[in-house]
This record gives C-alpha cells, structure tokens and sequence, in this order.
C-alpha cells in the first residue's frame, strides 16, 4: 500500500464526527491523454491516473445515515438516509455525486437479496487536490471514494472491473449521459503505464509512454462544469451520436447493419471505419440535418424522434437545438477518434512519440472543428503549447473549458512550463480574463501546470488502531 494518510485529517476527522476513523481511501483523478467522446459510444480511449486526488477518511456508522464532510469549506456538510431510491438534491450540489456511490452499492445490494435493514451508512471526511470542473474526473472520483467506503463499512469484497461498470451507471444519477472512461481508469490504473480502454465490455491493455517524455497538463483556468444548462452541453453529445446511429443503422441496413443498434460501435464493427465515414459523407452532406428530417428518413414522426432519442436522465427532452443536427461531423469526430488510439497504441508501442503527438494534435482539431467542444482560451492554450515544444497538445476531458494534456521531451519541460506561464495565463488569460488571472498571481502555477507521471489506481487502507 503506496497512501500515506495525512495526520492532521484524522485529527478533523475526529473533531467533526466524534468518531475513530477505520479506513483511509485515496481515489485519483485522470488525465485523457486521446479518445474524446469516444467511451459512450463503444470505442477506445487512452487515459491514465494522475497524482491529484480525493482522499477519505471514513468510519462505519450503526444506522443507515451517511454524513460527509469536505475539508473546503464551501461544499457544506451533507447527511442522508440510506434507501431503495435515495432522492438527489438539487442539481449541482457536490452531495449528488455521494449520493450517486452510494445510490449504486445500495441498488446491487438490494438486488442481490441484502435486507435494506442490514446495509450500514458512514461517516467521512473529504478533502481533495483535485480542480473542481477542469476535465481532470474530480466528480469520477468522488462517485467511487463514495462507492468504496459504502463496499468498506459493510465489508463486502468486489470485484474492480465489475465496480467500474456498475459506477459508470451510478454517476448517471447526476444526470450526465457519460460513459466508462473515468471510473474504469479510476480503479484499475497502474502505477508506471496508460489504459487504453475498451468498452461494452469493459477492457483494459496497459500501455507504455515514451520514457523521455512528460505528460503535463495546463487548466485553461476557464470552468467547465457539468451543472444545469451546462450539462445539456454535454448531454447533446450523446443525444446526436445516438440520432447519427439510428439514421446510418437504416441506411446501412442492406449491408448488414442490424437497425436495432445504439451505439457508433456497433455499426463500425459491422463494416468497417473507412466504410463507415465513406457512407455517412454520402448520407448526411455537409448540413445540419433537422428534427423532421430525422424523423422522415426513420419514418416516424417528429414526437417520435423526441421520445426515443432525445430523452434525458431526468425525463425531460433537450430543446430541439433551431440550427439542427450536425451529423457528419458528429459521426466523424467520433470514428476518426477512435482509431486515432488504436494508432497511439501502435505509434506508443513502437516507442515513436512524435506520431503520438501528431495524433494528439488531430485530435485536438477534431474535437474543436467537428465535436464542437473547444474554446477560444483552449485553441490558444494549445497553441501556446506546441510552440513551447509540446510534441502533441490537445483538450481534455469534456471540453468547453477546463484542461489541456500536453507530451513534452524531459529536456524541455522547465522552458515549456515558463512558456505557457508567460505567454498564456501572463498573456492571454491577463488580457481576456483578467478576474481568472488575479487569483492566480497570489495562489502561484503549482495548481494550474501540473507534471503528471501516470499512477495507480484507488486504493483503501485499513486504519488499524
Ligand atoms: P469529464 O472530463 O470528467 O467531464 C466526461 C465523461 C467521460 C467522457 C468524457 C469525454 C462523465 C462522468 N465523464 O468526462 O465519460 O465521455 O467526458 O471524453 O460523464
């Protein structure tokens, strides 16, 4: 066991909740390094685990309550009571995403023929070194902390890769229509190598990275959150691929494609990529393709469309977005993505670090031209970068905001690292965003530039007093 639980958290720990802490679990978040957007619908992505983190402390209670609390100060103490169907609160507050752990051991207990009466809550403390919003997972890793310390205090065994699909339902409770990538990097990265990441079902190949490059990544300071009318943001991402799949599924239906499918994948699998991108080019057009047109080529009506694809987590249906649906470019990003990491995997396997980087950059530009979720202080962030001497520079994580990843020759880092200093957050972020830039003069770069080596997954640590 590699965590060392810091002391003066037990002594917090105590003070708020009059009890003896028995376990201490550190959760990481992650970095993606390509393969963006890809996890939802069934293709690959290549993330590793980095040093920032979420660390809990936690005791077991005699009751069914869960009580947390978080070491800043802005996330207030949160109390619930454990049941068949916890209710959230409201949209946005940090306690969701306990409740969303939690929500996920209590439903696979409940439906594995455990007694609601027999299933114990807990007390913990929460503190983390993760950016809140940044694309770095720090929700991920606050669902599975929650998971793993409901597993702790009961004393039930599991299995990793089982957990990591059962959470990424679980965070679905939050109302994002996510995939698998983080919870799966989350609890079974290890130490030394990246994941790259197959889903439905879930597998993992660990993969080595150039030894003489570094992989640092650099917060655009811009906030991504995944709250309210942000989150429609994201969850439109979905909704398109899923409307994109269902129109290509039909038109591709003579040639094998079963029209009952639901995800990229499976039509890729069916045909092939190339096959796949050469058709929907014909199919689709450059154009946005509207509601009514969806509907008339599925042969259904508009409401149809509405009610099979476009339903959110929470029932409602997202807004019929006036400009329509940019499908090619959608399905496009989505396929070339996808085998942009199987081509990191060759490229990394070879040790070749420049074709990596050049994937990234692809990357970087599919994600901003076709999935539409760059921004300006992104494009800039990352150009910023690459003239610095990253080989490959690319957003990470959700987008619209947040992160970039960058892989960077050792030799250059600390010249790198001043670089962007200077050039972005002294330059551009001053210029355009100066609140963003003031609070960083007192607090310093050490949270917004981060030199990342790729690091084990969660682990959990017995406090034996
Ligand atoms: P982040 O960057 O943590 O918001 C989200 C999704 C991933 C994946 C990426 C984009 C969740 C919990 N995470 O990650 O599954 O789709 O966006 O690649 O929804």
């Amino acid at each position: 066991m590699s965590c060392v639980m810091p002391s003066h958290l037990v002594a917090q720990f105590k003070e708020l909740t009059g009890l003896e802490p028995t376990h201490y679990i550190r959760v990481p978040g992650r970095v993606n390094l390509i393969g963006e957007h890809t996890d939802y619908n069934g293709l690959p992505v290549m993330p590793m685990a980095i040093e920032r983190q979420v660390r809990l402390l936690v005791a077991p209670r005699t009751d069914q309550r869960v009580e947390v609390y978080n070491t800043v100060k802005r996330y207030e103490p949160r109390t619930f009571t454990i049941s068949p169907q916890i209710a959230p609160y409201a949209t946005g507050d940090w306690g969701n995403y306990v409740k969303a752990g939690v929500q996920g051991i209590v439903t696979e207990a409940l439906e594995s023929g455990k007694a609601l009466n027999d299933i114990r809550g807990f007390s913990a403390l929460i503190d983390s070194s993760l950016p809140a919003a940044a694309g770095l997972s720090s929700s991920s890793a606050l669902v599975v902390a929650s998971a793993l310390a409901e597993l702790t205090v009961n004393g039930w065994s599991f299995d990793r890769e089982k957990l990591a699909e059962q959470m990424a339902a679980a965070e679905q409770y939050v109302g994002t229509m996510g995939g698998g990538m983080d919870q799966a990097v989350i609890l079974l990265a290890q130490a030394g190598s990246a994941l790259k990441i197959d889903f439905f079902p879930l597998r993992i190949t660990h993969v080595n990275l150039p030894p003489a490059y570094r992989v640092v990544i650099c917060n655009s300071m811009i906030r991504a959150p995944k709250t309210a009318e942000a989150r429609l943001l994201y969850n439109r991402l979905p909704i398109e691929c899923r409307i994109a799949t269902a129109v290509l599924a039909r038109a591709l239906s003579d040639r094998g494609v079963d029209q009952s499918v639901v995800r990229i994948s499976e039509i890729v699998s069916a045909l092939s990529p190339d096959q796949v991108l050469e058709e929907a080019e014909k199919l689709f057009g450059d154009a946005h393709w509207t509601q009514q047109q969806v509907a008339d080529y599925l042969g259904i009506t508009s409401q149809e469309v509405a009610a099979r694809y476009m339903r959110l987590i929470d029932g409602a249906t997202l807004p019929t977005p006036p400009e329509g649906f940019p499908l090619l470019r959608r399905i496009r990003h989505v396929i070339t993505e996808g085998q942009r990491v199987e081509k990191s995997v060759k490229a990394l396997s070879a040790g070749d670090a420049l074709r990596f980087g050049e994937l990234m950059n692809a990357s970087h530009a599919s994600c901003r031209d076709d999935y539409g979720i760059s921004c300006p202080a992104l494009d800039e962030l990352v150009g910023v970068a690459r003239s610095a001497g990253a080989v490959g520079a690319r957003l990470t994580g959700a987008g619209f905001g947040g992160c970039t990843v960058n892989l960077v020759h050792e030799d250059k880092v600390e010249s790198f690292v001043e670089t962007v200093i200077d050039r972005y957050y002294g330059g551009y972020l001053k210029k355009n965003h100066p609140e963003l830039y003031s609070g960083l003069q007192t607090r310093g770069f050490d949270d917004v530039v981060i030199v990342g080596a790729p690091q084990q997954g969660a682990e959990i640590q017995p406090l034996n007093s």
